[in-house]
């Protein structure tokens, strides 16, 4: 269904999630399970394929609601033996575990080995939760939890095996455990310093037993590196974008503090880093929404019953999206009321209130405001998530044309947000019958595409809804003759799941690559200061360091100085490269000596030195020339996959080849549909081993595109072999 975010056809995860199975069927030979069932405890359980890492977890159940865990088998041989259970992302070094368990300075802890876990919880590697104690019938082993995963609502556990998770509340953990004997240590994880980073690479973690991600192995590796304060840990990306783009792009937005994970499913936090991008965007866009004579208002969040299903086609498709608040407290709302998943229906009563002459018109109106569509597809961060985001532009002209003028105004600014903020390049055309907004008339959009995953996404839709909503909502006014006249109305919008789609563009095995017009910060300038400099060395090179972060920010450059004296400057390097930062600044010792400065680019690593006096004109044509050559390249990639097919036979294999498909089409709705049917039939034909899904390989129409080749008289169509009567553009799509 076309709509402005597209939010509704979305899928990353080409893997199923996990399926929810009856939990009675297992009982009667997992004992934590007929444990959990006989204190009645309300759970569900899900089949999945073998998580023995918190990332395959994260893959298979990671959408569910409720938290993760990370489970440690730990054993100091004086002490005892510990299971630490955390939020996933706590740190897991046995120096602060040490601490944290209270063991006394003079304490040896170490991650105990597989052989210890069998004979002790008797559980294999990666199947280990809390649940486990239940088996340690000798009480060899402490249970410590983390005292934030007790506050959870939920929390999804393996029951005792890695291809099961158990979702419960948090709080009958506590009851399960005192049943089974076992009433933990509560761990608070605030109460201890996070321990200082390093530059040390992600190892695979071999010596820890449960879904941890690291264990200590930094510490060792930071004694290296680290000049001056030594130990902790620097999560690298792990994975690359070409061997699983999926957990590549989370592992890029957590690592580089866009985005954090929420407890409920499909709802995420975005972070200032995040949230910058998402300024620029809008700084960019009001201004320009401005020029073209909107002005900006606030609606209310929430929607009459009555209000929303005034208009009843509109909505009838999209109607198990709509989430409704039923109670206050323990009281029953006399009526539901629906938050907006979109504002038709809220704003257009306004409108016939407002619109009465012609002199009311144009009436056009935007709002920045936030939407809750309540996905049940696979969530992911920016591109589909429950709660996104936006701005929602409506209008109402006194004429077809005027109307159709704002609509295509409006999508250019969509084109310049993508091509001109974002670096990515964009195909401007209109949906077919289709995909269109089926409140409107015509719907008009903006397509990427997605070389790393080879699929394309919306990014942005402007509709023409002739006077449809007009003679549902009654808006009438008097024209210039004294007659009676329904305005001509648009709508238009854009998400933040912009910010998603420029993430996928351009980063990289190292993190984000952020284009400059949208980088926080689009510099940041690192001094090298090592140990053995005199004071005075140090200080004239932070007294450097500050007057070209002065004269950048006089230049009008969002510039970061990083003098902080416990990261080494490697460490920094990786922290800044994982943030995607356009330009880093070096200078060292001898840059002072010489008044020159290291300038390194994120997006192609290229280096260069530069006199002191040049820095600021200089910083700013790099920025641009990034700026270029990251939207080069990404069209480069994109036009390299964009292939023109005139016959079936030619079809689905450019599709298998991640292309994007312009054919000659009859525009027929029934041949699209053919087309959706054939290459889903093709595709899947012969792949039983194939996890692909039906719809993940079903070709739909992006758009026709604007830009028409040349359609001589003539050419059939590639499907029905009927006349063309335009390009259509196809592909496989999020
Ligand atoms: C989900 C639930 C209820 C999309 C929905 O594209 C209603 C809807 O109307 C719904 N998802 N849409 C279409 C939104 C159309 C239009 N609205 C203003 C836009 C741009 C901004």
């Amino acid at each position: 269904m076309a709509d402005a975010s597209g939010v509704a056809s979305l899928s990353l995860q080409d893997k199923e999630p996990a399926v929810e199975m009856a939990a009675g069927a297992e009982v009667g030979e997992n004992a934590s399970l007929a444990k959990l069932q006989e204190l009645n405890v309300a759970l569900k359980l899900y089949q999945h394929p073998e998580a023995t890492t918190i990332d395959e977890q994260v893959q298979h159940v990671g959408h569910l609601q409720g938290v993760l865990t990370k489970n440690l088998l730990l054993r100091d041989k004086k002490i005892g033996t510990f299971l630490v259970t955390a939020l996933h992302d706590r740190p897991t070094d046995t120096k602060t575990l040490a601490k944290l368990l209270k063991l006394g300075g003079k304490a040896n802890l170490r991650f105990a080995d597989e052989k210890i876990l069998e004979s002790l919880l008797k559980v294999k590697r990666g199947a280990v939760s809390a649940l486990a104690v239940l088996n340690d019938t000798e009480n060899a082993v402490t249970l410590a939890i983390d005292k934030a995963l007790l506050e959870q609502s939920t929390i999804n556990l393996h029951p005792l095996r890695n291809d099961r998770t158990v979702s419960m509340p948090a709080a009958a953990l506590l009851t399960y455990l005192k049943a089974v004997g076992h009433e933990p240590v509560v761990l608070d994880f605030d109460s201890v310093p996070a321990p200082a980073p390093t530059a040390a690479p992600l190892k695979k973690d071999k010596k820890s037993n449960g879904n941890c991600e690291r264990e200590d192995g930094g510490a060792a590796a930071a004694k290296k590196t680290a000049t001056v304060v030594p130990g902790g840990t620097l999560l690298g990306i792990d994975v690359s974008k070409k061997d699983n783009f999926a957990l590549w792009y989370t592992r890029v937005i957590t690592y580089s503090e866009m985005i954090d994970y929420y407890d409920i499913s499909g709802c995420y936090i975005l972070r200032p880093w995040a949230y910058s991008m998402w300024e620029s965007i809008q700084r960019w866009l009001d201004a320009e929404i401005k020029e073209l004579g909107v002005e900006n208002a606030y609606f209310p969040l929430f929607v009459s019953k009555g209000a929303l299903e005034r208009e009843k086609d509109h909505v009838e498709g999209f109607a198990p999206e709509v989430a409704w608040v039923t109670k206050s407290g323990d009281t029953d709302l006399p009526e539901p009321i629906a938050v907006r998943p979109t504002s038709e229906t809220i704003m257009y009563p306004l409108f016939k209130k407002w619109i009465r002459s012609h002199r009311d018109l144009p009436l056009c109106l935007n709002q920045w405001s936030n939407v809750v569509r309540w996905e049940f597809k696979y969530p992911t961060p920016f591109l589909r998530s429950r709660e996104f985001l936006w701005q929602e532009g409506h209008t109402a002209h006194a004429s077809f044309d005027e109307s159709q003028q704002m609509v295509r105004d409006i999508l250019d600014l969509y084109k310049q947000v993508y091509q001109d903020l974002l670096a990515v390049p964009v195909i401007q055309g209109r949906k077919t019958e289709m995909e269109r907004f089926p409140g409107g008339d015509i719907t008009t959009t903006v397509e990427a595409y997605i070389h790393g995953s080879g699929r394309s996404i919306q990014g942005a839709t402007s509709h023409n809804l002739g006077q449809n909503f007009g003679k549902m909502f009654d808006i009438q006014y008097e024209d210039k003759a004294g007659g009676h006249a329904i305005p001509w109305q648009t709508s238009w919008g854009i998400t933040t799941r912009s910010i998603g789609v420029m993430v996928m563009a351009h980063g990289d095995d190292k993190g984000l690559v952020l284009p400059p017009r949208v980088a926080p910060k689009q510099v940041v300038v690192i001094p090298i200061v090592k140990a053995s400099l005199s004071m005075e060395k140090k200080e004239a090179l932070q007294a450097y360091a500050m007057r070209l972060v002065a004269s950048l920010k006089r230049g009008k450059v969002r510039v970061h100085l990083d003098d902080r004296d416990n990261y080494t400057p490697g460490w920094k390097y990786n922290h800044w490269e994982q943030k995607g930062v356009p330009l880093r600044l070096e200078i060292g010792p001898l840059d002072l000596e010489k008044g020159t400065v290291r300038v390194v680019r994120r997006d192609d690593g290229s280096k260069e030195d530069m006199a002191e006096g040049v820095v600021v004109e200089t910083v700013l044509q790099r920025l641009n020339q990034i700026h270029k050559d990251m939207f080069e390249r990404c069209k480069a990639q994109r036009d390299e996959k964009l292939v023109r097919v005139t016959e079936w036979k030619d079809f689905v294999p450019a599709l298998e080849k991640k292309c994007i498909v312009l054919t000659p089409f009859v525009n027929e709705t029934e041949w699209e549909e053919e087309v959706k049917r054939r290459s889903r039939e093709e595709a899947l034909a012969g792949e039983a081993e194939d996890d692909r899904t039906a719809t993940s390989v079903a070709a739909k129409t992006l758009c026709i595109p604007f830009d028409q080749p040349e359609l001589p008289a003539g050419t059939k169509c590639f499907v029905s072999g009927k006349e063309a009567t335009c390009w259509v553009l196809w592909g496989r799509s999020y």
